[in-house]
Parts: C-alpha cells; sequence; structure tokens
C-alpha cells in the first residue's frame, strides 16, 4: 500500500471512531442545566419527543423545567413526573413551566400520558 492510501484509510477510521463516540457516549451524556437564580431552569422542546431527553440537575435545589409543545399531535399535549406528582396539560405554542424540588440523587422519568415519549431526569 502507497503512503497516501495508508493516510486515507487511518484518516476514515479515525472519522469513524469519532462518528461512533459522539453517538454512543457524547449524546448520552445529556444537558446539565445551569442554576438561574432560584431555580436550575431548562427549556425542553416537545415535539416528535422531548428535546433535551436527558436532564441532569443537582439534588436539593427548585427545579424549572418549561415545556414548550409545537406540534398537535395527541400524544403530547400532557406531560407526567410521577416520581413527583407532577403534570401538566401542553397547549399547542405555549410554554408551560412545571416547578419541583427534586430533594433525593437519582434517575427519573417523565412521559407523556401513554408513555411514547420520555425523558430522563438525573439527579446528582
Ligand atoms: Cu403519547
Amino acid at each position: 500500500m502507497a503512503t497516501a492510501q495508508i493516510i486515507v484509510t487511518l484518516a476514515g477510521l479515525g472519522l469513524s471512531i469519532t462518528i461512533v463516540w459522539f453517538f454512543f457516549f457524547s449524546a448520552k451524556e445529556g444537558m446539565r442545566v445551569e442554576a438561574k437564580g432560584k431555580f436550575q431552569e431548562a427549556t425542553v422542546l416537545v415535539k416528535g419527543g422531548y428535546t433535551p431527553d436527558v436532564i441532569i440537575v443537582e439534588h436539593g435545589k427548585p427545579v424549572r423545567l418549561k415545556f414548550h409543545r409545537q406540534e398537535t399531535a395527541a400524544c403530547s399535549e400532557m406531560v407526567l413526573l410521577p416520581d413527583f406528582n407532577k403534570s401538566a396539560t401542553l397547549p399547542t405554542g405555549e410554554t408551560v413551566p412545571i416547578e419541583f424540588l427534586p430533594e433525593k440523587p437519582g434517575e427519573y422519568e417523565f412521559s407523556c400520558q401513554m408513555g411514547m415519549f420520555r425523558g430522563k431526569l438525573i439527579v446528582e
């Protein structure tokens, strides 16, 4: 093999590894929420799912998740956070805040009323 071919092969291999790493590790890390005043606040886009769908917060500080729904599918018209006894109806085009206090570290799911859309709140 010529040197140029080896370089191209190695570059291609490097790129593949980077892409795999991005999807399997980096993408799963989730979004770390920064505290804004009293609340740790994040906006979640509701459209074909939740974006971001993994949200990382600290325990012991109030959290405000602002759900912004940009679709009319009945599936996503409610969001439930069963571990915090919270739920809300999300009218299309509006932003609905849900506030709660995560007291214990752990992983908590949020979902639509049928459980088709899912997201995860990681409390550290
Ligand atoms: Cu649903």
